[in-house]
């Protein structure tokens, strides 16, 4: 029996809309646990010990954060259909950063639009999750020129004008005929205005190849979804054993298996995970710690984005 994918996620979340979107281009079927928008998240938390971002995904006794790292793991699973066609595949993986870029001018349209409706729980948990940005200058709009949120208008149009460049001689994808990891990668912050801000056509006016290329992505589904009840997603890890990880003794960070560590996101505070250094290669690291009620678990990280501490 293969293992089946579960996705901790929320329907709203784009970092999650990007890992759907894989499932669809690769038409799997994978169980859903979902999570609140905002903490406490308890079944995602007993999983990944304390990393509390979406999207997140359990094969077995192995859990994988990150949008990226679980695309590679299921690339890697299921290689076909590829993500990576005509063998494109290291630089669309690289486009995840700069999308992550193009993201921010998103979560500043939305503090700009609406951020003074922002209920107050949801309010602080983002701005301790993310303290640089300021959501109330943002939504009390502090413009020199034009309407709130006029620049980070501005800047979304310049990234999107990128994806509609790339799309001049017609293709259907960025790559050509075959959807591709750099259609996810470039499609999410479009997700984000179209689904949660409800009014993209205002911001793609003009880059006329977007609409129907974004059509065509979300055409492409979402595999099969089904819902799964958080106690059978435990009860799946307490049956299974995790994967053996890789330890690199020549990479640049000293450190000898089995050793005490802590893990946290560099962009934002999305919490910290400790357990006992097991996995480190070049992309990514993996730590074993005890779920509770569940029993071992390895937790795996990219390697960019994320640091090891002390534990
Ligand atoms: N680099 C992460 C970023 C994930 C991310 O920012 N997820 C958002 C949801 S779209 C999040 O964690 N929001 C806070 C939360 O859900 O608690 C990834 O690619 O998975």
């Amino acid at each position: 029996m293969t293992t089946p994918i579960i996705l901790y996620h929320y329907n709203a979340s784009p970092y999650a809309w990007k890992v759907r979107k894989a499932l669809g281009i690769k038409g799997l079927a994978w169980q859903s646990v979902k999570t609140p928008v905002t903490l406490p998240k308890p079944d995602l938390v007993r999983m990944t010990g304390g990393y509390r971002g979406v999207p997140v995904m359990q094969l077995g006794a192995d859990i994988f954060i990150d949008s990226g790292l679980i695309m590679a793991e299921l690339e890697a699973r299921w290689p076909e259909p590829t993500l990576y066609p005509n063998g494109n595949s290291g630089l669309p993986q690289g486009l995840a950063f700069w999308t992550a870029n193009w993201f921010t001018t998103c979560f500043q349209l939305l503090a700009a639009k609406i951020g003074d409706k922002f209920p107050d729980d949801f309010k602080a948990d983002r701005k301790a999750m993310f303290p640089t940005i300021d959501i109330d200058a943002l939504a009390a709009g502090a413009e020199p020129f034009g309407a709130k949120g006029a620049q980070a208008a501005a800047e979304f149009r310049a990234h999107a004008a990128l994806v509609n460049e790339q799309l001049a001689d017609g293709r259907d994808f960025l790559q050509g005929p075959r959807p591709s990891r750099a259609d996810i990668e470039a499609g999410f912050p479009l997700v984000f205005v179209g689904h949660v801000m409800g009014d993209l056509a205002w911001l793609i006016k003009g880059l006329d190849r977007l609409a129907p290329w974004f059509e065509r992505l979300e055409a492409l589904g979402e595999g099969d979804r089904a819902d799964l009840p958080a106690e059978d997603a435990q009860r799946t890890a307490a049956e299974a054993m995790p994967a053996e990880t890789g330890f690199d003794a020549d990479d640049p960070v000293d450190i000898a298996p089995g050793t005490s560590v802590v893990v946290k996101a560099t962009d934002a505070n999305r919490g910290e995970v400790a357990g006992e250094i097991v996995g480190l290669g070049v992309a990514r690291m993996s730590v074993r710690r005890q779920a509770e009620g569940v029993g071992d678990v390895v937790v795996h990280f990219p390697r960019a984005g994320f640091r090891l501490h002390a534990g």
